[in-house]
């Protein structure tokens, strides 16, 4: 099939960027990503969602594109972004370090390998802290060659959980030590991470880690590939989890992780991924939080699975659209 040809090169960057209230601004970032200055369209390049957390104060943009542009791409989205947002001014729930506080890139093509996604990303932290003078990045995942640290380490070293990061007190991968106007950049590349989150009607925060301890990866019994954090959101808690995708096929039964729900699998470079279902993390934080006396209230994915994610850019790339969450805002194609 056609569509599926389109599909074999591209990759998808979450770009999160420390703006939500003023949405004005963060569409002016999605469409830098898609437009060239001059207003031309970006050939193979498309928006497929923008997710504004007010509360959080953040917004995580899908940007899809072919591997060889996305670079171009994204670059041109974080000018944008370090242009309106200036850090000085932040202020939101979400732990953030920078006016762009995460960009990572992902395969969703059977013929692009993590190593070109890693390539990408530090060619992606090279050009921003060359085009936005004074801005600062650090690399993880595959990006971070040799030693590929994983974000929740990076983050930690970095000081990006507290609750007032010094970002003065940190040093760079790239660029010069970070400035308060834009803070510092986290650029990496992994296989695909979900964004899922559950919140659970209680405002005792102590009650929501002792939820996210449970549930994460290092925990026994905890959910492979899932690393977990517990935020105030909006007079509730919210179990906020990134669902990373774990090498070979779905982990046994009795492994702690299966609980019976099919693990979506795709491959990358011809080796086979899985990913927890979003089904099976609410379903575990309910039963976690219940043994709390705690109820759930929803969960919500942030973005799409990794599936949906490509069927929607093959979609939104053959019929040449460009900024395709406001077709799916206005309830246009959906899948
Ligand atoms: C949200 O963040 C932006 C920039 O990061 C800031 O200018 C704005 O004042 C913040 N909004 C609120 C209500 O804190
Ligand atoms: C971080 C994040 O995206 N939080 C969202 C989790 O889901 C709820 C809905 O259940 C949203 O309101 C949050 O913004």
């Amino acid at each position: 099939m056609a569509s599926s040809v389109l599909g074999r090169r591209l990759v998808a960057c979450l770009l999160n960027v420390s703006e939500a209230q003023r949405k004005d601004l963060v569409e002016m970032v999605a469409m830098a990503a898609v437009y060239h200055s001059t207003g031309e369209r970006r050939e193979g390049t498309t928006v497929l969602n923008i997710f504004n957390d007010r509360d959080y104060n953040r917004s995580v943009i899908t940007i899809v594109a072919a591997i060889d542009s996305v670079r171009e791409s994204v670059l041109s989205a974080c000018e944008a972004a370090c242009r309106l947002i200036d850090m000085r001014a932040h202020a939101g729930g979400h732990p953030c370090m920078g006016a762009v506080d995460l960009i990572p890139i992902y395969p969703l093509g059977e013929a692009v390998g993590v190593e070109e996604c890693a390539d990408a990303a530090q060619a992606v932290a090279q050009g921003l802290t060359e085009r936005v003078q004074g801005s600062s990045a650090f690399l993880f995942g595959w990006a971070d060659r040799p030693q590929q640290r994983g974000l929740a380490q990076r983050r930690r070293e970095m000081g990006w959980f507290s609750r007032t990061p010094d970002v003065h007190a940190v040093r760079a991968d790239v660029g010069p030590p970070p400035q308060r106007r834009y803070g510092l950049t986290g650029v990496g590349a992994s296989p695909y991470v979900m964004n899922c989150n559950v919140t659970i009607d209680t405002q005792d925060l102590a009650a929501g880690r002792r939820v996210a301890a449970a549930l994460r990866e290092s925990a026994p019994g905890g959910v492979p590939g899932v690393q977990v954090l517990a935020l105030p959101h909006e007079g509730a808690i919210e179990i906020a989890c990134n669902v990373e995708s774990v090498r070979g096929g779905p982990p046994d039964d009795d492994g702690g992780g299966g609980g019976g729900a099919t693990w979506p699998s795709f491959s990358i470079g011809g080796e086979t991924y899985c990913h927890a279902p979003a089904s099976l993390i609410a379903a575990r934080v309910g039963e976690l939080a219940g043994r709390q006396g705690v109820a759930t209230r929803g969960a919500a994915l942030v973005g799409f699975t990794p599936a949906r994610c490509r069927s929607l850019a093959e979609t939104a790339l053959s019929l040449g659209v460009g900024e395709f969450w406001k077709e799916r805002r206005n309830g246009g194609p959906r899948m």
